[in-house]
């Protein structure tokens, strides 16, 4: 069976990539279960360019298939900050809770539809002949005026889905899973893996 290893250091993001990946014929390992520590400098200007140069930093360790995730917030009344930067913003060490507050509280002023935002997705694969291939998913929704929901990560409290009436937080995992950024680019590049695999 092929072997992927999925080139990040975020639990939560992990989480969601074991469940979306499950029905590929793969082993998908973590990049701690591969044994492989190392500190990636992320200096790209595109979730494209920093999703690739994770995938390729930890394919220099390994044989196996590595696939990277980069994804952000990208919020339209801050000029789609925070962007790439979105680990980054406030420092990596701040809490969600502050850092999501910061952001309800920049978009105090903002009406109702200068509220809206996105969650993007970009995962890179780099294959065992240096073959590198990347996809794209996103998420539309607004900045709630609260945070709300339980679950998923991050900003997940903030990106309220006017159609479900809750945030990305406030969902069940698959049920984000299916609509999500993560899940449309992951399920592309699986796609993309099968046609490579058969
Ligand atoms: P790795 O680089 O090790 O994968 P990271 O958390 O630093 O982990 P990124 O540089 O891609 O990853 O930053 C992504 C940030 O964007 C993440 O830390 C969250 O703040 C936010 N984010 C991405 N996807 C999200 C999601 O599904 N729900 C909530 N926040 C998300």
């Amino acid at each position: 069976m092929d072997k992927i290893i999925f080139a990040t250091s975020n639990e939560g993001k992990m989480k969601e990539v074991r469940l979306i990946l499950q029905n590929l014929k793969a082993e998908v390992l973590s990049m701690k279960e591969a044994g492989i520590k190392i500190d990636i400098i992320e200096d790209g200007k595109s979730f494209e360019e920093n999703a690739i140069i994770k995938a390729k930093a930890v394919s220099e360790y390994t044989d196996a298939i590595v696939l990277a995730d980069d994804s952000g917030l990208e919020v339209d009344y801050l000029g789609k900050q925070p962007g790439i930067y979105s680990a980054r913003f406030m420092g990596e060490d701040t809490s969600y809770s502050v850092k999501n507050q910061a952001i309800i509280e920049k978009l105090k002023d903002a009406k109702e539809e200068e509220r809206s935002a996105r969650f993007v997705c970009v995962i890179a694969a780099v294959l065992p002949d240096g073959e590198v291939i990347t996809t794209r998913g996103t998420i539309e929704g607004m900045i709630g005026y609260q945070e709300e929901g339980e679950g998923g990560f991050g900003y997940d409290p903030i990106l309220y889905l006017p159609e479900y009436k809750t945030t990305t937080a406030g969902l069940p995992i698959e049920m984000k899973n299916k609509i999500s950024h993560r899940g449309k680019a992951l399920r592309l590049m699986a796609e993309e893996l099968q046609k490579r695999m058969a």
